[in-house]
Parts: structure tokens; C-alpha cells; sequence
């Protein structure tokens, strides 16, 4: 179970994030909108949310996730592969402070995003991908060993991040698209298939027994009814014209 979450308040300047989308512009207020709309979601899981506020500096900076591992255990932060993105982290070590009494470091040159880290009780798997690097794993799995987990390496082919196309809903239970429908190590879950043409809908986030689904992707969310969950629908259209969806938004620990 989480008890809490970290977000930040998206900046003006996002419409200069990094992007491969092609879906336009992102309008700010509709996105500050939505943004609310998934505090309140997270509060109604339960969550008390820390909402740090917007940093121009970092257009990207609203997605969150990517700039710290958080576990049960311990406290990473990363090294973002995307170059633009780096400096989130310095603010980030600030903050995680107040919440961790010690905290480790990816060094350069290894890059990781967490955006390519899926947590399954006590193992994570990474994603290898444009943005976390051989690396960036191995010195994660090194520090997740060291506070008693285990770690393990998944290969990516299309997608940004691990997380883009692969959710664990705990009780054994993964979202899954593309290129991981096919993966070995996720033969032993049991598989709910994104069909393709809701693939933005992999993106999806366990909070305490309920799941957060990217609103206007009935089938999935059928879908993930059907598998017994209670869900809450939100909408993240202008954080997908970033290439970001509902796990990007938070950190949640
Ligand atoms: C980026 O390209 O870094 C951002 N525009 C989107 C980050 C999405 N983060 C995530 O999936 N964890």
C-alpha cells in the first residue's frame, strides 16, 4: 500500500517538453486542469500529496517520476538519459530529504529514468531503452540488491519507457502491449492485453486496490473492471501530447 505521493505542478513552459507524439500542442490551463483532477484522484486513494510547485527551468519537470526510484526500502535518484531533463534531479534531492534518511545516487555515465522501472513486490525490472542505459541498470540493480531486492533487465524495442507499454496491477496481474506481449520474463503473469488502438491505455497506475485509467479507453478499462478492480477514470490528453501519462505524473511511495 502507498501512503503518499509527490507531484509537481506542470510549468508553462511544458509546451517546449520533449516530444515524439505528434498530437499538437498542449493547452497549459486544460493540463493544470487535469492535473487536479489527478491529485484529487490520488487523494482518493488515500494519498496525502506533496505538490511542489512549477519549474519553468524544466519543461519536462511535471513528470515526476522519472527523477527518483522510491521503495519501501530506499531512495534512488536518477540520472535522466534525456538531457534537458537532468537538472530535475537537484531540486528533488531537496525534497526527498524530508521523507528518506538516506538516499543513493546513479552516477554518470549511467542514465536511468524510472519511467523504465516496474516494481513487483520485492523485484524491479528495468528497461533498457534510449533514456536508461546498461549502465544506469546495472548500478540500480547494485543499490536495489543492497537494500534487499532483486532486479532484472528487459530489452525495449519501440517504446519510450518500460511503463509506456506495461503496468503490474499487483495479484499477479499486467497490463500489456506491443512488444511485451511477447516478453519471457512476464510469462508467468497473468496478461491483460491492450488492444493497439488503445495502447496509451498500458499506462495505467495501481493505488491501494484501485486503478487509475487514462479516461477515454473503454475497452482497457473494461476490461481491467472485469479483472475486479475499482477504477477511477482521468484525464491526461494533454499530458499524452508529451509522450507522458498517469505514472509519469507522480511519485508515490
Ligand atoms: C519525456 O520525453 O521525457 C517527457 N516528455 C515524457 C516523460 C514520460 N515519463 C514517463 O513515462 N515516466
Amino acid at each position: 500500500m502507498f501512503t503518499k505521493a509527490i507531484v509537481r505542478t506542470p510549468s508553462k513552459s511544458m509546451v517546449n517538453g520533449v516530444t515524439s507524439a505528434n498530437l499538437g500542442l498542449p493547452n497549459y490551463e486544460l493540463a493544470l486542469e487535469q492535473h487536479h483532477d489527478y491529485i484529487d484522484a490520488l487523494i482518493r486513494c488515500g494519498l496525502q500529496v506533496k505538490v511542489l510547485s512549477a519549474d519553468e527551468n524544466f519543461p519536462d519537470s511535471t513528470f515526476v517520476e522519472d527523477t527518483a526510484l522510491l521503495t519501501p526500502k530506499c531512495a534512488i535518484i536518477a540520472n535522466p538519459g534525456a538531457p534537458s531533463r537532468k537538472g530535475e534531479i537537484i531540486e528533488i534531492k531537496h525534497v526527498l530529504k524530508n521523507y528518506f534518511l538516506s538516499i543513493s545516487f546513479i552516477e554518470p555515465p549511467g542514465t536511468v529514468e524510472p519511467g523504465d522501472i516496474m516494481m513487483v513486490g520485492d523485484h524491479f525490472f528495468v528497461g533498457l531503452s534510449e533514456r536508461t542505459n546498461e549502465d544506469g541498470a546495472a548500478q540500480i540493480i547494485t543499490l536495489l540488491n543492497k537494500c534487499g531486492y532483486s532486479g532484472s533487465v528487459i530489452l525495449l524495442k519501440d517504446m519510450l519507457h518500460l511503463k509506456t507499454g506495461v503496468a503490474y496491477l499487483e495479484n499477479n496481474n499486467l497490463l500489456a502491449y506491443g512488444e511485451f506481449l511477447q516478453e519471457e520474463e512476464f510469462r508467468d503473469f497473468n496478461i491483460i492485453e491492450i488492444d493497439e488502438d488503445e495502447s496509451y491505455a498500458a499506462n495505467c497506475i495501481w493505488v491501494n486496490n484501485n486503478v487509475l485509467v487514462p479516461k477515454g479507453f473503454s475497452k482497457t478499462r473494461d476490461k481491467i473492471i472485469d479483472a475486479g478492480y475499482s477504477i477511477i477514470e482521468v484525464d491526461v490528453s494533454e499530458f499524452r501530447k508529451l509522450d507522458g501519462g498517469l505514472s509519469c505524473l507522480s511519485l508515490r511511495f
